[in-house]
Formats: C-alpha cells, sequence, structure tokens
C-alpha cells in the first residue's frame, strides 16, 4: 500500500472519531474547513505530507497561499527551517515538514506569526523504547509494544500495525522527534535475526516518509548467541567481521538505519568487561562497522556493580579514564541523574567532564519512579531544572543544555533520547496527562531552552482546545484560558515538586517498595537482595539522623562535581535544601534555613505534597463544563487514585522514619490515616 493510500486511511480513522475524545488523536486535533492554496515546486513523500497536513489544518486566512522553498541558507541548520509570511523555507524536506507543524501550532495557539528561523538544538532527538520482542514494556504503562507482538505472528506486518506506526510517526514529526530505537536495552539477541530485521525494515518504511529513523538496541553477546562463535570479544577478528557483516545486512535492508544503543556491563548484561576489555573497546569496534553507513553508536553510561561502593559514583569512575579513547560515531548516552531517574537527584556529574568524547542525555519519559500511569506528574520541569544546571565546567554558565549541544564541545553528533511512555492504550500513554511528557520531551529536545510554562501552554490548547470541544461552542476563549487554561496549567507545572514532596523530599532517593518502583517502601530490604536494591543503602535513616553522606568525609561523591558546587554541595548550609539528604546524614533535629528541624520539614513537605494533590483535584473538578465527558472522567478517577497514593507515601515514610526520630510528627499537620503495618503488608499496585 502506498504512502497516499495509508494517509487516506488514516485521515479517515481521524475524522471517524473526531467527536470520541479517547485522547487517540493527541495533540493533532486542528482539522478545519479553511482552504490554503500550497505551491511546492518540489515532491517527494515529505513534502507531500507538509501539503496535506497544512491543507487539513490550515487555520490562517482562508484562501491564502504558502509557498514551500526547499533553498540552503547558512542561517538554518540541519533540519531546521524558516517561516516568513507566505513561505516556509528550508535546507531540506523534512526541515519544510517540521516548518509546517510550527505555522500550524502557532495558528492553533493563537500566537502571532513572525518571521523566525528555528535550528534544533540536537541533531538527533529519540525516542527509546524498551520494548521487548514479545510485545511486553519494560517499565511500560500504557498497554502492550505498538511494534512487536507476542503471537503466532509476532512478524506479519498488518494494516492496522502500518496505520498505528504512521499516526505515531506522524505525532513525532510533529514535534520534531526524528528517530526511534524499537527494543529494550535489555535487548534479546534475536532482534538480529534476518527474520526480525525484516519487521524493523517494515517498520522503518513507515517512520521515513516522517523523517524518522530507526535504531536498534542490541546484545554485547549476540555474535556467540546467535552467530555461532565461540565468543563476542570485540578484539577477535571473527567478532569483529560477524558485527561488519550484520551491519552491512542491516543496510542493505535499511538503507537509513541510524545505529545501534548498547547496554554494557550494566545490571547484568555482557559488555566488553567480560572479555577484559573496555567501554572503549567494545564501543570502537561497533563504530567502526558503521561508520562506513553513517551510523552511530549510543553506548550507556548507566553502570554500577554491587561492590563499587557509593553507586551514584560508579558511571563517573568508570568513564572518565575513558575520555579520548572513543571513535567520534560513538555518543556516551548519560541519564540526567547519577542514580537512576529519582523524583529528584543533581545532574549526573559526566556532563561536561568528559571534554574529548560526545555526550548525550537520556531522560525518562515513561513514569516508573513518578507513580505511572496513575499519577499527573508534568515532568518538563524536571528536564528544565537539569538542562539549566551549570556544571561549571569550563567555565561557569556552561549549563547541561550547552555541554550537550555542540555549544562547549565539539561534537560530530549531538542527541538527546527519552525513554518512551507509549503503549497500545487508546490515549497512547496510559493517563490523559501523560502525553504532555511526550510532547514536551520533543519540544525541549528541539529546543533545549524552551519554557515549561510555554510547552505546558502550546499542549493544552493543542489538546483540549475549545475548538474541539462540543460543550464550549457558545462559551468565549477568554473564559475558557481563565477557568481552564490557567488553573490547568498551575497544576501542571506543580506536579512535579508535589511528586517529590509526597514521594521523596530534600534529597532522599530510592525508597521504593520492591521492584515495582511505585509505592513508599523505606523499610524494604529482603535478605539477600544487593544493598544498592534496598532503600535503607539510600536513606541511611537511624536514631543519629537520615540521608547519604557523600561528603568529603564520606563517600566523597561531592568531588565529581566541578568547583564551586563540589565544596557548596560539601557544607550542608551551602548545600541547596532539595539536595539535603542526598549528599548529607544530618540528624533529626539539624536546623533548616526556615528555622524548623529537619523532621519537624519532612513532616511538613510530605503533608504539603498530598495537599498539593487534593488542590490537583479541586482544579480538575471545577473544570468539568470546559471539556469533553470521557476525558474529564478519566483523569478525575486517576486524581482520586493518585490522591490515595500520595496518602501512602506520606502516612508510610513519615510512621517508619519516626521509629528513628523519636518525635512526635507535627501537630500542625494532618494525621496518617493508614497503619505502618498494613502499609508494610500492602501491595501498591493493586
Ligand atoms: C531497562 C532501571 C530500571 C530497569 C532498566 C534500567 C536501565 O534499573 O528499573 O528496568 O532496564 O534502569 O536503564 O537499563
Amino acid at each position: 500500500m502506498d504512502i497516499k493510500t495509508l494517509f487516506t486511511i488514516f485521515i479517515f480513522f481521524v475524522v471517524q472519531n473526531l467527536h470520541a475524545e479517547d485522547g487517540h488523536g493527541l495533540w493533532l486535533r486542528g482539522q478545519s474547513t479553511n482552504s490554503v492554496k500550497i505551491i511546492c515546486p518540489k515532491s517527494s513523500a515529505t513534502l507531500d505530507i507538509a501539503g496535506q497536513e497544512l491543507k487539513q489544518s490550515w487555520h490562517g486566512k482562508s484562501g491564502a497561499t504558502i509557498i514551500l522553498t526547499v533553498k540552503s541558507d547558512p542561517l538554518i541548520k540541519g533540519e531546521g527551517f524558516k517561516l516568513s509570511s507566505g513561505e516556509i523555507q528550508a535546507n531540506t524536506d523534512l526541515g519544510i515538514l517540521y516548518g509546517a507543524y510550527e505555522l500550524l501550532r502557532l495558528q492553533q495557539t493563537g500566537e502571532v506569526i513572525q518571521e523566525e528561523i528555528s535550528n534544533p538544538s540536537y541533531e538527533r532527538r529519540l525516542l527509546n523504547h524498551w520494548d521487548n520482542l514479545d510485545g511486553s514494556i519494560e517499565r511500560g504503562y500504557a498497554g502492550l509494544s505498538i511494534f512487536w507482538r507476542n503471537e503466532k505472528d509476532l512478524l506479519t506486518v498488518t494494516e492496522n500495525d502500518k496505520i498505528l506506526w504512521q499516526e505515531y510517526a506522524r505525532a513525532n514529526a510533529s514535534i520534531g522527534i526524528n528517530g526511534a530505537v524499537l527494543d529494550n536495552v535489555n535487548a534479546s539477541p534475536l532482534v538480529l535475526t534476518t527474520k526480525c530485521l525484516g519487521r524493523v525494515k517494515a517498520i522503518a518504511e513507515v517512520l521515513r516518509p516522517y523523517g524518522m529513523k530507526t535504531y536498534l538496541s542490541v546484545k554485547f553477546s549476540s555474535p556467540s548467541l546467535i552467530g555461532g562463535l565461540k565468543t563476542s570479544d570485540p578484539l577477535d577478528p571473527e567478532v569483529i567481521q560477524w558485527w561488519n557483516d550484520k551491519v552491512k545486512e542491516i543496510y542493505t535492508m535499511i538503507p537509513d538505519f541510524g545505529g545501534f544503543l548498547v547496554k554494557a556491563n550494566s545490571e547484568g548484561q555482557p559488555g566488553p568487561q567480560n572479555f577484559g576489555r573496555t567501554h572503549a573497546d567494545g564501543a570502537n569496534m561497533m563504530a567502526d562497522a558503521l561508520n562506513p553507513f553513517g551510523g552511530i553508536v549510543m553506548w550507556r553510561a548507566f553502570v554500577y556493580e554491587t561492590s563499587g561502593g557509593d553507586r551514584a559514583k560508579q558511571a563517573y569512575s568508570e568513564f572518565i579514564p575513558l575520555d579520548g579513547q572513543f571513535r567520534d560515531n560513538v555518543i556516551i548516552q548519560i541519564k540526567n541523574g547519577p542514580v537512576d531517574f529519582q523524583p529528584r537527584e543533581p545532574f549526573s556529574p559526566l556532563f561536561g567532564a568528559m571534554t574529548k568524547t560526545s555526550a548525550m542525555p537520556e531522560l525518562q519519559i515513561t513514569q516508573e519512579y513518578l507513580g505511572q500511569s496513575n499519577q499527573l506528574v508534568f515532568l518538563s520541569t524536571m528536564w528544565e531544572e537539569f538542562l539549566k544546571s551549570d556544571t561549571y565546567q569550563e567555565r561557569p554558565g556552561n549549563t547541561i543544555a550547552r555541554c550537550t549541544d555542540g555549544s562547549v564541545f565539539p561534537q560530530k553528533y549531538t542527541a538527546i533520547a527519552g525513554v518512551a511512555n507509549i503503549g497500545r492504550d487508546t490515549n497512547w500513554c496510559g493517563h490523559h496527562f501523560a502525553q504532555a511528557n511526550w510532547y514536551a520531551f520533543g519540544r525541549l529536545a528541539w529546543n533545549n531552552r524552551m519554557a515549561s510554562e510555554k510547552i505546558a501552554d502550546e499542549w493544552i490548547r493543542l489538546t483540549f482546545s475549545p475548538r474541539q470541544t462540543d460543550q464550549i461552542k457558545n462559551s468565549n476563549i477568554r473564559k475558557w484560558q481563565k477557568h481552564f487554561l490557567a488553573p490547568v496549567k498551575q497544576m501542571m507545572i506543580q506536579s512535579r515538586e508535589a511528586a517529590v514532596n509526597y514521594m521523596m523530599p530534600l534529597g532522599l532517593h530510592h525508597i521504593f517498595a520492591g521492584e515495582h518502583h511505585y509505592g513508599p517502601g523505606p523499610w524494604y530490604a529482603p535478605k539477600g537482595l544487593r544493598p544498592d536494591w534496598t532503600p535503607p543503602y539510600y536513606h541511611k535513616a537511624d536514631t543519629n539522623g537520615i540521608g547519604f553522606d557523600r561528603t568529603r568525609a564520606g563517600s566523597n561523591a561531592v568531588s565529581q562535581y566541578h568547583e564551586p558546587l563540589c565544596s557548596q554541595f560539601n557544607e550542608p548550609n551551602t548545600c541547596p535544601e532539595i539536595y539535603l539528604l542526598w549528599f548529607h546524614h544530618l540528624p533529626w533535629n539539624y536546623k533548616m534555613k526556615n528555622g524548623r528541624t529537619l523532621w519537624d520539614e519532612m513532616c511538613y513537605r510530605y503533608d504539603n505534597g498530598l495537599q498539593q494533590v487534593r488542590l490537583f483535584q479541586k482544579i480538575w473538578d471545577q473544570v468539568q463544563p470546559f471539556i469533553d465527558a470521557q476525558r474529564f472522567t478519566e483523569v478525575q478517577s486517576k486524581l482520586r487514585r493518585h490522591c490515595r497514593d500520595a496518602q501512602k507515601w506520606k502516612d508510610g515514610c513519615l510512621q517508619y522514619f519516626q521509629q528513628f526520630s523519636r518525635r512526635p510528627i507535627s501537630f500542625e499537620i494532618e494525621r496518617p490515616v493508614y497503619d505502618l503495618d498494613d502499609l508494610e503488608k500492602m501491595d501498591f499496585q493493586q
């Protein structure tokens, strides 16, 4: 089936479901009856999509003309574009498509359209899908994989598959995402079999016109697991040949294949160290195979050993000595924080510290540690905080954004990745508001200086715009802005801080019950489990106090940060209070800046988080007149669950820590409603 027929079927579905408001339409609900004349001297699959999108959703003056010009301009970088009155200009067809989406977004959000050049911050803006070949998704909370299936016909591609992939590609292109890693970093070697590559080829064909490249996570031991070799040693000539041949086979099938993502020597995954080699040896071997075809290797820095001391220090300790040894088509993919996507972490000290090696941030869009698909947490503010963090590397002002987008270090490739929150659920992400995180990731990947307020504003207007909501047809837009847009935006902007407060305030981290990473479990420490997989390893509460001592006198993790951060973090009175217990073990009566004791402050923060969620419920209940029934009810129900969860977090953590603080739960706050005994036995995912 050609791309035009697919597009027609797809439009048919969109029109059919216009009033369903089940969330499937994401932020792309701007269909309009206004007409526009498109002048485009060239034709290609991508340009045709740009033209169709403009025609379908034109909110400018009816009868206007728009010219699409593919022409080089030194001010336009890569896939960037220039918008001016009546024209979209770009170096590439894809740039035109991005320009078309930007123009439509400006029209639909009511912004003034001025002449502008927009260039992407990162060359590669990728989603990482942790999708397994059996269709399950590691840390996925929105149903099964859209790419893989656990059925007899695992590899048969159906028309429904293609429709879904096309909708997916369109949504990504509309926010500038230009690549997808299709399988879990805990990779199956089978993904590299010729059969599976056939499915990857089929996906790539649907994604291609939307400018999305496909990438694969690969298992380091694939040569021995599926290639029949005795070893997977990266310096072994037969192993090198195996990867060369495999890469050649991939490019024969998928000429624009993007490259590999590798999790090696991490959480039980094999890697070069199994053969006495380094991360650089392993990454370079793959990089050499990919280089002739323009492919890249994204080599993850998420490594830690059970016997390796402070887990937060390990990635830095392993990778810094290798700086300068990697090929220029290797990028080290680093999680935002030094531990693991916690509600709040200081940034990973690796950013900016490797001056001769390309680095890229890895963010987590799926809410593994932030309430999964039950809690409303807008992650953009967390990512903004991270990207704006000053590393002080080379000179003050070198933020993470600057250290990774090529502003500070010359990188042959720049990139950013987000672990996707997408599944087969009708609304794609499990929670209607989780769509905002997908949207925010794309917008920040395009412009890493964008403010979360602006992103939230855009997303709300596009997703809940009164134009699309029958109930509001006769109501005026200002009323909608005051009673829907403003309060909902406020709720989104505050939601991450609320989550930090009711889960892990003041720098606490990783205090979840069990492997599910959902409910509270500061007590969770089954016998025999490696210590760094249990919360007491992280909170270290005892009758003397609480927190992880990472000062010079403790694990000395502070030394991995550039001055003045190292000294600031080292002293409790200069350490930002949001990171206090990340870096310090402090007595329960430690005096906070506001005069409260540490214990009272913890009580206050936990309660405050819960009260914030109660406020979100009130806000949402009041917006009912401005929204369709289905999305209203579904979000309302999620917020009720959210509130119960926040109560469990507060009650569980405060009562557990009270056993050590031996102080009353501050009388200024509401009393716990759950018993600690019950919480310790509870299955929070029920
Ligand atoms: C894909 C955490 C998650 C794992 C994940 C791992 C990683 O440990 O809990 O599910 O594995 O991070 O990022 O590799």
